[in-house]
């Protein structure tokens, strides 16, 4: 099967240059990334590399998703976060379980034999938190809901309703999934310490949107 890889890029030139090279190109057909407005040379750094570059047009995490999914080409889509927070060596795997047949893969910093060197106690207890929430209300059974390098089937995904615009399309991608009723995995992946840059992530004002969309997608049927 077809796969796009799709990185996210928002002045994170030092981790993209250590970790983007490791994306071996036999992997997938295609890298598209998408950048949120860079000013330290992410973008003229990929566009260095060959991949596909783009600006997004909406701000946001969710709309740099939206846009970038659209533009896709393959039938299996890997949503891979170049900041160093996620091992490039682990997307073979994703893309063997998608193969397996599920819809959509989680790589999880929390299922057995992972772990996430990058957390603090705020962000281990949001994560632990908003997961158990998540089971709670929608009767999953994901071990990590917010960790942003997944992949998913193209098919599948366009079954979703999708509308957050921010970095709560973290969560309601998990969520729609499973009130669709798709095929849901996850395998353990560890998560590094970021590389450099600034994290983008402010855990009060993202805290509060996530919850937000926690709820209206509770409120809205199925
Ligand atoms: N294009 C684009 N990329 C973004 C945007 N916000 C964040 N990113 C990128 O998305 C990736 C993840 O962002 P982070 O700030 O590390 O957020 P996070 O990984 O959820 O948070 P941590 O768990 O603390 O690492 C990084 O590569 C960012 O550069 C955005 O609005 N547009
Ligand atoms: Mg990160």
């Amino acid at each position: 099967m077809s796969v796009t890889l799709i990185a996210a890029t928002w002045n994170e030139l030092e981790a993209a240059r250590v970790v983007l090279p490791r994306i071996d190109r036999k992997w997938v057909d295609e890298i598209i990334v998408v950048d949120g407005g860079s000013t330290d040379g992410t973008v003229e750094f990929c566009q260095s590399q060959g991949y596909t570059v783009f600006t997004q047009k909406e701000r946001g995490y969710g709309a740099a998703m939206k846009e970038a999914g659209a533009m896709a080409q393959g039938e299996l889509v890997i949503e891979f976060p170049p900041d160093g927070n996620s091992l490039p060596e682990k997307v073979p795997d994703v893309i063997k379980k998608l193969q397996e047949g599920y819809d959509f893969v989680i790589a999880s910093r929390y299922a057995p034999g992972a772990r996430s060197d990058d957390d603090d106690f705020l962000t281990a207890i949001g994560n632990w938190g908003f997961t158990l929430l998540t089971n709670i209300l929608f009767g999953s059974r994901y071990t990590d809901v917010l960790v942003g390098f997944r992949g998913y089937r193209k098919g599948a995904y366009a079954k979703l309703d999708m509308t957050a615009t921010g970095l709560d399309w973290s969560i309601q991608m998990p969520i729609q999934f499973r009130k669709k009723r798709l095929r849901v995995a996850d395998i353990p992946a560890i998560e590094p310490a970021r590389i450099g840059g600034v994290r983008k992530m402010r855990p009060f004002q993202t805290g509060v949107r996530i919850l937000k969309t926690l709820i209206k997608e509770r409120c809205t049927l199925y």
